[in-house]
C-alpha cells in the first residue's frame, strides 16, 4: 500500500526521511483523508484485531479498540519539556536536555518500525486556512493514531497544499515499539517544534495533535507570538431574544469540563427561549481581535471524552455524539448485540461480555469493572447535536466571560468574580481541586493547579502567569473572570448544588454581570451574587442553602492564603509581583 509523497515541501520530505531512516519502516503510507483509503485502513486494522468492527445498524461507523493494560493513561511522570535551558521548563514540569533526550530516545526509535507501516498524517488543528489554524504532521506506526486523529483534527492533503513550502509545521513522531513503559517517553521540543512520543499506544499520550501539540507545544507558540493556548472549554448561551454570550471556562480533569460544555437548559430555561451551543469540549486557542475582545476557536475537530459515567441523563449530547463514526477504547464489549457498555451508562450491563482486558465479563455477577475507568470515546465534532453554528468559524468567537473552577467541598462558594484582570489572573493561579475517595491517596487534599494548565504548560509557569498579565494589558474589552464551584457539600459530604444543566442559572448571572445587568456584593475574595439574584426558580433548594453556598469563611481562606504563599514559593523570582501584590491584598481582605 506504500504511496508517493503528496507534497514537495522540502522540510516535510526531510523529516519523513529522516525520520524513516531511523525506525526502519517496512513502507510508507500518506494519509489523504480520503474515505476509501481510511476504510482500507480500518479493514487492515480488523484483520489484526487492532479494532473490532461494532454492529452497523445499532453504531454505524464504530470500533472498539483495546490498549495494552500498562498503557491506559496519560503518562505525567514520562512526560517531558526538553527545552534548551531547564530553567524555561519551570518547576511544573520534568525536563531533558534536548541533545541527551535525542539521543536516549533516538536510540529507542532505532529501528523501531521494522516490519510495520509508517503512516505519514498531514493534519491541521483548527480550520484548515483559518488565521487560526496551525499545521503539524505526525508520523505514526498505528492504524488506531491515524483513525483517531482522523476524528480529533482535519487530516490530508489539503493541509498540505495549504502549508506550502513553509517549514512552519510541527513535527510529531510516534512509535508503539513494544509498549515498554521503563522505555515510555513523551518529550516536547519547544524550540524545535517537534514531539517524540514512543512505547505507548494510549490516546493522550499519541494522538500528538491534541495535549501535546494543542497546549504543550502551542501555549510556548503562543507566549512567543501573543496569544494563548489554554485547557478551556468554549459554551455559547443564547437567550430568548437570540443573543449569544460566549464563555470559556477550565477545570481540572473530572470536574465536569464536557459536561457543561453539552449543557442543556433546564426545563424552565428551555420554556423561556434559552439555548446552549457547544463551541469546545477540552482546548481553546484564545487571540485579541481587532476589537480589543478575545476570540477563541476550538482547535480540535472531535470529543475524546471519558465513558464511564456518560448517559442519557447525566450528557445526552455527548451520548448521541457516540452513535456513529466513533472509537472506543477499553470499555465493555456487549456481545449480545456486538455493542458497548460502560459503568454508569445504564442500570443494564450486559451478562455476555468482554472486558476492557479482554476477558469474559457478566455484568450482573462480576465484582471487578468492566471498563476502563479511564476508557474513552472518540467522536466527530459534527455528531454533537448542539454543537455551534460558529464552530468552524475561521475568526472564532468573542468571549464574554472566562470562568475557572475546581472541586471544593468548603472553601470556595457557588461562584465568584474577580475584581479585574490582574485579580483574575490570581484566581485562576490559585486553581485547586481537593481529592476525591475515587482517586488513590488521601481524600481531601488539596492539589493546585493553576488554569487547568499544570500537565500542560510546555514552559515555565512563572513565565506563563506572566504571560496572562501581559494578554491583559493589551486588551480594551477584556472579558470579565469568574471562579466557580459546582462540588461544595453539607457537614455530611452531600452536594448542595444540584449542578449539570442547572448550572445554567449560575452561568446566567455572570453573563448578567458581564452585561453590567445586576449589582453584586464586595467581599475579601471578590465580588459575590446576592442570593436573590440566582434564579432558583423549579429547583429543590431554598434560600438559606443558597445562601451557604454564597458565603464565604475567612478561617478557612486564611488556611488556603497560607497554602497559596507555599505554593507560591515554588516560582521563585519568576512569581511575578502583581501575583504577589494579589496574595497580599488577599490577606489583608481576611484581617
Ligand atoms: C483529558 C485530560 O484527557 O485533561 O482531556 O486529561
Ligand atoms: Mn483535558
Amino acid at each position: 500500500m506504500a504511496s508517493k509523497p503528496l507534497t514537495s515541501n522540502k522540510s516535510v520530505l526531510k523529516f519523513v526521511e529522516e525520520s524513516a531512516a531511523r525506525t526502519c519502516p517496512d513502507e510508507i503510507v500518506w494519509i489523504d483523508g480520503s474515505k476509501e483509503q481510511l476504510d482500507a485502513l480500518a479493514a487492515a486494522a480488523l484483520k489484526t484485531g487492532e479494532l473490532i468492527k461494532l454492529n452497523e445498524e445499532l453504531l454505524p461507523g464504530c470500533y472498539l479498540h483495546r490498549t495494552a493494560v500498562n498503557d491506559v493513561a496519560r503518562v505525567e511522570d514520562r512526560t517531558f519539556i526538553c527545552s534548551r535551558r531547564e530553567e524555561d521548563a519551570g518547576p511544573t514540569n520534568n525536563w531533558m536536555d534536548p541533545k541527551e533526550a535525542y539521543e536516549k530516545v533516538g536510540k529507542i526509535f532505532e529501528g523501531a518500525m521494522k516490519g510495520r507501516t509508517m503512516y505519514v498524517i498531514p493534519f491541521s488543528m483548527g480550520k484548515v486556512g483559518s488565521p487560526f489554524a496551525k499545521a503539524g504532521i505526525e508520523l505514526t506506526d498505528s492504524i488506531y493514531v491515524v483513525m483517531n486523529m482522523n476524528i480529533m483534527t482535519r487530516v490530508g492533503k489539503e493541509v498540505l497544499d495549504n502549508l506550502g513550502d513553509s517549514d512552519d509545521f510541527v513535527r510529531g513522531l510516534h512509535a508503539k515499539a513494544d509498549l515498554d513503559e521503563t522505555k515510555r517517553y513523551i518529550l516536547h521540543f519547544p524550540e524545535d517544534n517537534t514531539i517524540w512520543s514512543v512505547n505507548s499506544g494510549y490516546g493522550g499520550n499519541v494522538l500528538l495533535g491534541k495535549k501535546c501539540f494543542a497546549l504543550r507545544i502551542a501555549s510556548y507558540q503562543g507566549k512567543n507570538e501573543g496569544w494563548m493556548a489554554e485547557h478551556m472549554l468554549i459554551l455559547g448561551i443564547q437567550n430568548p431574544e437570540g443573543e449569544i454570550n460566549y464563555i470559556a471556562a477550565a477545570f481540572p480533569s473530572a470536574c465536569g469540563k464536557t459536561n457543561l460544555a453539552m449543557l442543556i437548559p433546564p426545563e424552565i430555561y428551555q420554556k423561556k427561549g434559552y439555548k446552549c451551543w457547544c463551541v469546545g469540549d477540552d482546548i481553546a486557542w484564545i487571540r485579541i481581535g481587532e476589537d480589543g475582545r478575545l476570540w477563541a476557536v476550538n482547535p480540535e475537530n472531535g470529543f475524546f471524552g471519558v465513558a464511564p459515567g456518560t448517559n442519557m441523563k447525566s450528557n445526552p449530547n455527548a451520548l448521541i455524539s457516540t452513535q456513529k463514526n466513533t472509537i472506543f477504547t477499553n470499555v465493555v464489549h456487549n456481545l449480545d448485540n456486538n455493542t458497548v457498555w460502560w459503568e454508569g451508562l445504564d442500570k443494564n450491563p450486559p451478562e455476555h461480555a468482554v472486558d476492557w482486558k479482554g476477558n469474559p465479563w457478566n455484568g450482573k455477577t462480576s465484582e471487578v469493572k468492566g471498563a476502563h475507568p479511564n476508557s474513552r470515546f472518540t467522536a466527530p465534532a459534527v455528531n454533537c447535536p448542539c454543537l455551534s453554528p460558529e464552530f468552524e468559524n475561521p475568526k472564532g468567537v468573542p468571549l464574554s466571560a472566562i470562568v475557572f473552577g475546581g472541586r471544593r467541598a468548603k472553601t470556595a462558594p457557588l461562584v465568584y468574580q474577580a475584581r479585574d484582570w490582574e485579580h483574575g489572573v490570581f484566581v485562576g493561579s490559585i486553581m485547586a481541586s481537593e481529592t476525591t475517595a475515587a482517586a488513590s491517596g488521601a481524600v481531601g487534599v488539596v492539589r493546585r493547579d493553576p488554569m487547568a494548565m499544570l500537565p500542560f504548560c510546555g514552559y515555565h509557569m512563572g513565565d506563563y502567569f506572566q504571560h496572562w498579565l501581559d494578554m491583559g494589558k493589551k486588551l480594551k474589552n477584556p472579558p470579565k473572570i469568574f471562579n466557580v464551584n459546582w462540588f461544595r457539600t453539607d457537614d455530611e459530604g452531600h452536594f448542595l448544588w444540584p449542578g449539570f444543566g442547572d448550572n445554567l442559572r449560575v452561568l446566567e448571572w455572570i453573563i448578567k454581570r458581564c452585561k453590567g445587568e445586576v449589582e453584586a456584593r464586595e467581599t475579601a475574595i471578590g465580588y459575590l451574587p446576592d442570593p436573590e439574584d440566582i434564579n432558583i426558580e423549579g429547583l429543590d433548594l431554598d434560600r438559606k442553602t443558597l445562601t451557604d453556598l454564597l458565603s464565604v469563611d475567612k478561617e478557612m481562606w486564611k488556611a488556603d492564603a497560607q497554602g497559596i504563599e507555599e505554593f507560591y514559593t515554588k516560582f521563585g523570582s519568576k512569581l511575578p509581583k502583581e501575583l504577589k501584590g494579589e496574595l497580599e491584598t488577599l490577606k489583608k481582605n481576611l484581617q
